[in-house]
């Protein structure tokens, strides 16, 4: 195997912004996108380093640096890149000169044929979190990955790689934090000290650029808010999607469908979201409808709609070979599909069969597969679910010789989830006007958060499972997805009745809440567990649907700032070694106030860890100094949660699906504390995008514990809340101190507690 190393320094050179180093192996190209994001792209192909599918932002155009014979430093208000000449190596500084990250001396960037792999020093006390949808543990030291979108069905709590790439991760050792966002979309590797005497982490792909992203904030947030701003950020979700979804494979007809949400109405059990699986299509034919069991779209959603629910429908990728449908002959007219290198068409068999392969990567082929959602759209669809997109074919090995345009399915194939999502996204939200699609996809890849949701796969019914959905929420949620959803209950199997409350209560605060399950399981729907596991699962929906003015107030913040709506809780507390422990580090908090411990369906005790502070049972007040672990009761009825003391939670009281007007009153939880709290509390109309044309509802709701008052500053923008009474309720306060109910006003609103 040929052996190159990155060399010495043959040439500096500064530019339009951009600092070119070259020795005789590679370029280094050295851009400032801000002063905390400085990017470092070793490429030996010049002329292609820009392109990237992740990346929506410019370099700034101007780069501070300075020359000595050894060493060229690049400076920023927030990092120094000292960078020295022989070899060509790259090390990244706090202002303060504390190191955060280098490259390791001995080895430094190198490729063994078309692979490159830059080796980095490992700090002795150093923690890594992230890389998206990830098995393992929260700190991912001593452990390594492959990104290579797979269709991962029957996956355990072990297996790599699963569906989705997001090559991005955070290191924090020192009291200190950075970031690493590896932009390169062939297979790629992050080993973090795996087998190598703890001598040096190593990242790198199996072609391509070592081409990444430098973060040098300060605080996990503030590298969060960097990528997310680097990568792009989700838009306002539609509201409904964030109610109770039922999913199955399949409902296999309307009148199912129908009768399935019929009885969410008669069991008092809120929802908003029926899905129909691959067997609502003619033969697996995108865009069609069975003509038999789904004669009648329009009048079936017609029907779903008068009892407030919307429906999803799935798509994949693979379009039938077969003459007289429509997509099929259409794209073999017009050259749509992933061909081999002599023009043919590359077929690989799936649900339809022999199916082409769109070619998602040219912008004509987006455009037609997304005007085609007029098929679902026509009928009433407003959510689309993207699977098989890693791309899956039966037996999973897509040749490499299959391509996409001018590149090659290895080069690509990590992207290609995120471009059929890209498209479907376009699409309908061109068809719908300024209403919101809501789309989910299963592949993935960094940026993805612009379009769509993720789910993380067919995961299984077992405690094991559920645990890790907890963990994959949370890595998703340091790597720019705050939008993800695990199917509760386990896909696969068939979950006990005690797995099932369990896996609802958690589902609460899961940020998409769905129960879907594989094809002939048992049904899954809350009331197939007795009335009493009803009455539990029930309960755990009304709770989603108290919680949701909280809940799309987190989402805002996330399009503001990408703070995921699900945060490990690495994100405020990362030197705390507690929360890496095994026991822990499942935890997380859900928006800035409520920590969840998620736990096992065959425990009624569980072990948890507070972090510093003190917190409150959610539910019963009961009162827990932090800084220390905890043995809780946890009943199937009350898996742990807790409220921070300062916290605020808007919430309302129960309706039965997001479309209903409710009564009106929206309630503030305010838990005790000593130190001033806020939260920005946000509601628009729910499902069109006028928000962003200022039809909002944005204020900060402020406790202040020393003067004693609640404070809501003026409300902003111009939509009108769908509150007009506002009470407030505390909790761990004197006993006896209430506070009246007051009208809900735009102007500001002052409480005395
Ligand atoms: O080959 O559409 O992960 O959620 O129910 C299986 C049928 C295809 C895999 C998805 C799963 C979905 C199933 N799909």
């Amino acid at each position: 195997m040929d052996y190159k190393i990155l060399g010495n320094t043959q040439s500096v050179q500064q530019a339009a912004g951009r600092l070119t180093i070259t020795t005789a192996e590679a370029t280094a190209l050295i851009t400032v996108y801000s002063p905390t994001v400085i990017r470092v792209n070793i490429t030996r192909n010049v002329q292609d380093a820009d392109a990237s599918f992740a990346v929506i932002r410019e370099p700034l155009g101007q780069i501070e640096h300075q020359e000595t014979d050894t060493e060229v430093i690049v400076t920023t208000d927030a990092l120094t890149l000292r960078i020295s000449k022989d070899p060509l190596r790259f090390a990244f500084y706090t202002p303060d000169g504390k190191l955060l990250s280098k490259d390791d001396e001995r080895f430094g960037t190198s490729w063994q044929n078309s692979r490159v792999i830059n080796h980095r020093e490992l700090n002795p006390d150093e923690r890594f979190i992230g890389l998206g949808e990830k098995v393992g543990d929260l700190n991912r030291r001593a452990s390594s990955f492959t990104n290579w979108n797979t269709d991962a069905s029957d996956h355990t709590p072990k297996t790599d790689p699963l569906y989705e790439t997001f090559p991005f991760f955070i290191g924090i050792h020192s009291g200190l934090t950075y970031g690493l966002f590896l932009d390169n979309t062939h297979k790629s590797y992050f080993d973090f000290a795996a087998s190598c005497d703890d001598q040096f982490i190593w990242l790198g792909a199996d072609d391509g650029d070592l081409n990444y992203y430098f973060f040098g904030a300060q605080t996990v947030p503030g590298i969060i808010e960097d990528l997310t701003w680097l990568t792009g950020r989700m838009e306002m979700p539609p509201l409904w999607s964030l109610g109770y979804q039922q999913c199955r494979w399949s409902y296999m007809s309307a009148n199912e469908v129908l009768d399935v949400a019929s009885k969410f109405r008669e069991h008092n059990v809120p929802a908003d979201v029926m899905y129909c699986d691959i067997d609502y299509m003619e033969g697996f034919k995108i865009f069609t409808w069975n003509q038999e069991t789904f004669a009648d779209p329009k009048a079936f959603i017609d029907k779903l709609k008068a009892m407030n629910f919307k429906l999803v429908t799935i798509v994949d990728p693979g379009i039938k070979v077969e003459k007289g449908y429509q997509q099929y002959d259409e794209g073999v007219e017009k050259g749509y599909f992933a061909t081999y290198p002599n023009g043919e068409n590359y077929i690989g068999e799936v649900w339809p069969g022999r199916c082409h392969f769109p070619d998602f990567f040219r912008e004509d082929v987006r455009e037609w597969w997304g005007a085609a959602f007029t098929a679902l759209t026509d009928p009433g669809v407003e959510g689309f679910w993207n699977d098989m997109n890693e791309p899956a074919v039966w037996n999973q090995n897509i040749p490499w010789i299959v391509k996409f345009g001018d590149k090659f399915m290895p080069e690509v194939r990590n992207v290609y989830g995120m471009m059929m999502a890209k498209a479907t996204y376009d699409g309908t939200r061109k068809i719908l006007g300024n209403k919101r699609p809501f789309v989910l996809t299963r592949a993935a890849y960094t940026g993805t958060q612009r379009f769509s949701a993720v789910w993380t796969g067919d995961n299984t019914a077992t405690d094991e499972h559920l645990l890790l959905g907890a963990r994959l929420v949370n890595s998703l949620g340091v790597s720019g997805m705050a939008f993800v959803g695990v199917d509760i209950g386990g896909f696969s199997g068939n979950p006990t009745p005690e797995m099932m409350v369990r896996w609802n209560s958690l589902g609460v605060f899961t940020p998409m809440y769905r129960n879907h399950s594989i094809k002939d399981s048992d049904y899954r729907e809350p009331w197939q567990y007795g009335e009493q596991n009803l009455e539990l699962i029930r309960h755990s929906i009304e709770q989603r649907y108290r919680l949701l003015p909280y809940l799309y107030s987190l989402f805002y913040e996330t399009t503001l700032t990408g703070m995921p709506v699900c945060r490990t809780l690495a994100i405020d507390h990362p030197h705390d070694a507690a929360i890496y422990y095994k026991d822990y580090q499942d935890q997380f908090m859900f928006g800035p106030g409520l920590l969840v411990a998620p736990v096992i369906s065959t425990v009624t005790t569980a072990k948890v860890y507070l972090p510093c502070g003190d917190w409150y049972r959610f539910g019963s007040d009961e009162r827990y100094t932090g800084g220390q672990e905890h043995t809780v009761d946890a009943p199937l009825s009350d898996m742990p949660v807790f409220a921070k003391a300062g916290a605020i939670i808007p919430m309302q009281n129960v309706i039965q699906s997001t479309q209903d007007a409710g009564d009106g009153v929206l309630t503030l939880h305010v838990w005790s504390g000593n130190d001033m709290t806020d939260l920005v509390y946000y509601e628009d109309d729910g499902h069109t995008y006028n928000y962003q044309q200022g039809q909002k509802h944005v204020r900060t709701i402020t406790f202040d514990p020393a003067a004693g008052k609640l404070i809501l500053t003026a409300a902003e923008g111009s939509f009108t809340s769908r509150f007009h009474t506002l009470e407030v309720t505390l909790h761990g306060f004197d006993a006896g101190r209430s506070v009246q109910p007051v009208n809900y006003v735009n102007d500001e609103i002052v409480i005395d507690l």
